[in-house]
């Protein structure tokens, strides 16, 4: 039975991550930072009803004793790097609590593993925000990195050192250039969760509006839980290697805004407002990811279209909110 550990185990990600490695047989410890509403936190894993299958044990990425701790005593046999202060917009905010997080974390954590268990395979949540301004139409694990953002920037550390402990230890370490991916589970404050959660709160009489900022941005979207295939496919390999995991299909968050509302028989142009509250001080026009690599050497491709993926996130948030409305 192999044992593999999660850091950002309470996340989107982290939870159907969780999912396919115990349907794989796997023993899964998740890492939880402490925090005074655990009860809260551990919603997605309750959601996907897996909590108890899990072991969550104590950890914080900026801890590096914690990580070591946890490697020492588990010794697992993969470590998937997923925790990070992942919200883009908050970066700017929060820059070097960013850093530390999403970039010296990641160190942290490969560190841990070539202290304590240097043959685990790591894999690393790299991100095609490290495009950023990017020139090419369609980027690939050969396209040159621009990041626009803190967390962009962070990211790139976390996925140069990746590779540089692979190149410099022979570690089986590999970094998954993973393109925008969403789920029922997303949280609030990403794009396309407050979108499809503002539909259901228009459609229920809850709301009559929807604010948002740059609706021109391009964004290639999968599902998450396609994506968390890919991971588990990367650890397989007996290569480490860097792999882009996207579907290869972009729209605008415009385009993403017309077709969640026509989803719920609604026209965008009638609910949807701009704020320049949503600006950022620099911004991602456009992604779209060429996940040929993935393919061929992976024989990873995605299954779920951006039709089914926006009808599975508005039916589950309006069924959230007619629950929440009924009880
Ligand atoms: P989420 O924001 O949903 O989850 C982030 C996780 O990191 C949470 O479990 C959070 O814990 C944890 N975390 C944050 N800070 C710390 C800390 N100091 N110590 C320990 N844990 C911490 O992200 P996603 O699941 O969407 O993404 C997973 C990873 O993939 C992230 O690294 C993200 O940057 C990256 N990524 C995501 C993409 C996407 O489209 N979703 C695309 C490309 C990369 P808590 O619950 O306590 O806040
Ligand atoms: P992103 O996701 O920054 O791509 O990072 P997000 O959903 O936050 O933004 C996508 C695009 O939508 C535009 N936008 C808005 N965004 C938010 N959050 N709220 C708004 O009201 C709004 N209006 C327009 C943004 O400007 C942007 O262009 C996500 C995260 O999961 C990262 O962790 C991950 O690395 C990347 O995807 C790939």
């Amino acid at each position: 039975m192999q044992t593999c550990l999660i850091t950002g185990v309470t996340g989107q990600d982290g939870a159907y991550l969780s999912q396919l490695l115990l349907q794989k047989g796997c023993r899964v410890i998740g890492m939880l930072r402490r925090s005074a509403s655990a009860d809260v936190i551990g919603d997605r894993l309750r959601g996907l009803g897996i909590i108890n299958d899990i072991e969550l044990v104590d950890g914080d990425m900026m801890d590096l004793s914690s990580l070591i701790r946890l490697i020492q005593t588990y010794k697992p046999d993969q470590v998937y790097n997923l925790a990070a202060q992942s919200f883009v917009a908050a970066s700017w905010n929060q820059p070097l609590l960013t850093g530390q997080v999403t970039g010296i974390g990641a160190a942290n954590v490969l560190e841990a593993v070539r202290i304590a268990r240097p043959e685990a395979r790591y894999y690393q949540a790299s991100s095609s925000e490290m495009f950023g301004k990017t020139r090419e139409p369609q980027q690939n694990e050969a396209t040159l990195f621009h990041p626009r953002s803190p967390y962009a920037v962070a990211k790139l550390y976390a996925h140069w050192t990746t590779v540089n402990y692979r190149e410099s230890f022979g570690m089986h370490a590999s970094s998954g250039i993973l393109f925008n991916h969403e789920s029922p589970l997303r949280g609030i404050e990403f794009v396309t969760r407050k979108i499809t959660d503002g539909v259901a709160r228009i459609k229920l009489g809850l709301a009559k509006e929807l604010s948002l900022g740059n609706l021109e941005a391009k964004r290639d979207w999968g599902h998450a839980r396609d994506y968390v295939r890919a991971m588990v496919l990367m650890l397989e390999q007996e290569t480490p290697d860097d792999y882009v995991i996207a579907t290869g299909r972009t729209v605008t968050v415009r385009e993403f805004c017309r077709m969640a509302f026509s989803h719920a028989g609604l026209n965008y142009e009638d609910h949807v407002t701009m704020s320049n509250n949503f600006l950022r001080p620099a911004e991602v026009d456009l992604l779209c990811g060429d996940a040929g690599k993935a393919r061929d050497r992976l024989g990873w491709t995605p299954t779920v279209t951006l039709e089914a993926l926006i009808a599975e996130m508005v039916d589950a948030d309006l069924a959230r909110h007619r629950r929440s409305r009924d009880q």
